[in-house]
């Protein structure tokens, strides 16, 4: 059975996609649009009942959610991007890969989705104020991180470092890349990769009309 990718236009979901285009493995996307009550299509509130993406159903029919959890399983049992047990750098990358789930994750959330954290309105730009703030901090991590190697989890690029670019190109402008040249060259080192540029291509272009 062919993997199926649920995923938002340069949501969540972007990083899935950098994996799986980066080990070439064969899946099936399915667009999912509008939130809450409104998610289309409307079987997507079946396959998760949060509505949110990433989510991928697996050869055998299994669900994934939760990306950190897809892109793990992923570069788990498919080799090349992430150092096995007994590996060098293996706990390192365990540890990125859980800091971008748990904590850059949730960050990013609140500012792309205050109406998630609090009703007022006119509370909104407060709480992406200091969301902005927090992740800002967070980020000077990952820079002085990849300060050493250019990639987070030894010299080879890792879904750590996949998971990474997500985030950096859903906030280009904000502390989390401008200023930070590790993070710059990541982008910038990424991002022409064919696998990755096609990606982001289909993205991009699919955004305007999703
Ligand atoms: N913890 C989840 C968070 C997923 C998430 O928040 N996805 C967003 C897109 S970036 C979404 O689909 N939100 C829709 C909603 O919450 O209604 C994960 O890591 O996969």
């Amino acid at each position: 059975m062919t993997m199926v990718l649920y995923g938002r236009p340069m949501a969540g979901s972007l990083a899935v996609e950098f994996l799986l285009a980066e080990l070439g493995l064969a899946h099936r996307r399915v667009l999912v649009t509008g939130y809450g009550d409104g998610v289309r299509p409307a079987s997507f509130a079946a396959v998760n009942p949060l509505r949110q993406v990433p989510a991928l159903t697996l050869a055998d029919g299994s669900l994934l959610t939760e990306s950190g959890a897809i892109l793990f399983h992923l570069a788990e049992s498919h080799p090349g991007l992430a150092p096995l047990p007994d590996e060098p750098g293996r706990a390192v990358y365990l540890r990125w890969m859980f800091y971008m789930a748990a904590t850059i994750y949730p960050t990013a959330m609140q500012i792309i989705h205050p109406e998630n954290y609090i009703d007022d309105e006119r509370r909104f730009p407060a709480i992406v104020a200091r969301a902005e703030a927090v992740i800002a901090r967070q980020w000077a991590v990952i820079e002085d991180a990849l300060g050493d190697h250019g990639r987070l989890a030894g010299a080879e690029l890792s879904a750590a470092d996949l998971y990474a670019l997500m985030f950096a190109l859903w906030f280009p402008d904000m502390a989390t890349v401008a200023g930070r040249p590790a993070t710059v060259r990541l982008v910038g080192e990424l991002s022409p990769r064919p696998a990755i540029a096609a990606v982001l291509l289909r993205n991009r272009q699919q955004e305007n009309w999703a």
